[in-house]
Formats: structure tokens, sequence, C-alpha cells
């Protein structure tokens, strides 16, 4: 029994002295001690050689000497442990981080973006409809008569289920939809996708986009029209550009006009993108036609009103000399890349 306690005090100042520095001694010092054929286990194999009245006292010795060699191990894991990861000093934080992949706004959605946020700047709202729309609200309101070419079963989508429904051709659906609703003033715009039945080349797509304009009031005159395109291609393709208006016909204004500015390619001189006449289209406007109105039951006596429509695509085209109309709808990403950095 003495001789017991003295080779546990032995132990004792053993582990009290132990050095653990690494993860390798550490097992070291479990093996030895805490291990199935370690001291710890040893030693309590050797109760049954102690004489019953001394049990309690050896067992509350063995009990505390069990203690400290655990305290010892955890203590020193924890340690040990810590020094294996990589402490500050030795990131260098001034390596390149993995680069992220960042998206791109498609050139359709910055260009009718810019066009909202000048109109936004007029006073103009953004109204929204829908794109499956009923013959009235996208050609009858409209005053384009029943053998119109547009009306077409060749140049319209049709629904099959209904043959009074149809993917409407314009986002003058908006507009008739907004009129009827009888309150004016009006004064919005309508960007949105609109279908036509055509076959798909540089030039011509079965979809695309448009942003058309409203402004009913009292006393609305062409003089305002002129005055807001004229501001609005400013804002767009800056303070050089020229504007000049061609007499047109369109079924739903009275008078018509279509709206060229001065080429932004050659600055008038003649390219092949202007077709050597200095001047590119890019829009149709006019004064809503009286009949127009009264489809909606407004009072074309008391109430005139300007509108106009746009592509967005051939303004994009335009902006970013862009050649192919199909580039816009074919997820190309080298071509939607080029846009990464815009806004
Ligand atoms: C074009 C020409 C135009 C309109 C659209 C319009 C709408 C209503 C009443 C009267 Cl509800 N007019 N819209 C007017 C003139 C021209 O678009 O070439 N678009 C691409």
């Amino acid at each position: 029994m003495e001789e017991l306690l003295q080779q546990i005090d032995a132990y004792k100042k053993e582990i009290e002295t132990t050095q653990i520095s690494s993860l390798e001694e550490l097992e070291e010092f479990r093996i030895k001690y805490l291990g199935t054929k370690g001291v710890v286990k040893g030693l309590f194999g050797e109760m049954k050689a102690v004489p019953a009245e001394k049990k309690k006292e050896f067992g509350l010795v063995l009990n505390d000497f069990k203690q400290l060699a655990e305290t010892k191990y955890e203590t020193a894991k924890e340690t040990t442990v810590n020094d294996q990861l990589p402490t500050l000093n030795d990131l260098d934080l001034s390596l390149p981080g993995d680069a992220i992949a960042v998206g791109s706004r498609h050139p359709i959605n910055l260009v009718r973006k810019r066009i909202i946020d000048i109109f936004h700047r007029l006073g103009f709202a953004v109204a929204d409809g829908p794109e499956v729309e009923d013959d009235w609200h996208n050609f009858t309101a409209l005053n384009i008569h029943e053998n119109h070419p547009a009306r077409d079963m060749q140049d319209t989508f049709y629904i099959h289920q209904n043959p009074d429904w149809l993917l409407r051709t314009h986002t003058s659906n908006v507009q008739i939809r907004e009129m009827e609703k009888g309150k004016l003033p009006i004064r919005i715009i309508c960007p949105g996708r609109v279908y036509r039945n055509e076959t798909i080349s540089a030039r011509a797509h079965c979809f695309f986009h448009q942003v058309e304009g409203l402004y009913i009031d009292e006393h609305v005159s062409f003089a305002d029209l002129k005055q807001t395109l004229y501001f609005f291609v400013q804002e767009l393709f800056g303070k050089d550009v020229k504007i000049r208006f061609r007499p047109s016909y369109f079924p739903f204004t009275e008078p018509s006009a279509e709206m060229d500015i001065s080429c932004l390619i050659c600055g008038g001189e003649g390219c092949r993108v202007c077709k050597h006449t200095g001047w590119v289209e890019i829009l149709g406007c006019g004064m809503v036609h009286p009949k127009v109105l009264e489809n909606c039951k407004i009072d074309s006596n008391k109430y005139t009103g300007f509108a106009f429509g746009m592509g967005i695509e051939r303004i994009t085209m335009l902006l970013y000399q862009i050649n192919d109309l199909r580039l816009f709808s074919e997820n190309d990403v080298r071509f939607l890349r080029q846009f990464t950095s815009a806004s």
C-alpha cells in the first residue's frame, strides 16, 4: 500500500513536468497514462491487492490521480490542436480572392430603363397590361378597320380556343385600357413585349419590345408632342442630335408623323447606317384620332392628346451599333457579357 502511494506520487510529479508540444507527444501521453494498458488502468488493477479497510482511502487517491491525468490531457489537447490552426500571421490578406461571376443586364433592359427614366422626369408614369388581348383593345378601339392587313391571320398570332383573342401587336392595348378607366388627364408610357407573325431575320422577329407613350388633357397640341420628343432624344442620344418630322399615316392618329434623328454614326454626312440620307427613323407619333377618344368614352371636343411608339430593339441597335436583331433573343453570353459594366 505505501509503495503504491509513493508510486502514484512519482507519477504525479512526472505528469506535472511533462511537456506536450505536438500532436504526437499528446498521443504518447494518452497511451501511457489513459490507454487500455496505461498507468491509470494498471493502478485500478492493484485495487484488489489493497486491504479492505484501506480500499476507500486508496480509491480516493486513485480517482484524484486519474483526474489529474485527464485534465492534463484535455488542456494539452486544446493548446496543441489550436497551434495547428493557421493564425492571422500565417494568412496573406493581400492575395486576390476567388472571382465571383457577375451577371449583366440585358441591353434591352438597359435601354428600356433609360427611356422610362427620361419620361419619368417629364411626369409620365409607367402602365402595364396583358400580352394576350382581345380584338377590341388591340385593333377595333384603335380605329383599325376590319380589312387592315395587320389583322390578317398571316400577320398576327391568334389564340386557337377563342378567335377573338390574340397576342398583342403593340402596347397600345394598355393605353386603351387606361383611357377606358375614365380618369383624366393621362400621362403614361407603356413598355412591353409585342408579337408579329414575321419570318425571323437580322431585321425582323416574331417578338420584340416597344415603348408607347400617351398624353391626354385639355389643350394638348402637336407643339407639346414635338418638344416632348425633342427633350427625349437629346437626353438619350446627346445634345447635338437633330430631329425632323415626316408626314405619315396611322389609323389611330391624325395627323401622323414619323420622327427621324440626325445619324449618330456620321453626324449627318451620310453613311451605311443612314443609307446616305443623314437621317435615321426612330419612332412614329401623332395626335390621338378623335374616333379613338370617343371609343374610350372621352369627349374629343374637350380633350386632345398625343401618342407615340418606338421599338426598343431599334433604339438599342442604334445606341450600341448592333447589326442583327437575333442577338437579343439568342442568349449568347459572348454578346451579353459585353454589357456587364453598363448600368
Ligand atoms: C410605331 C408607331 C405609334 C401610337 C403608336 C397610339 C396609341 C393610342 C392612340 C393613338 Cl391608344 N396612338 N400609339 C401612335 C402613333 C405611332 O407607333 O412605329 N411604333 C413602333
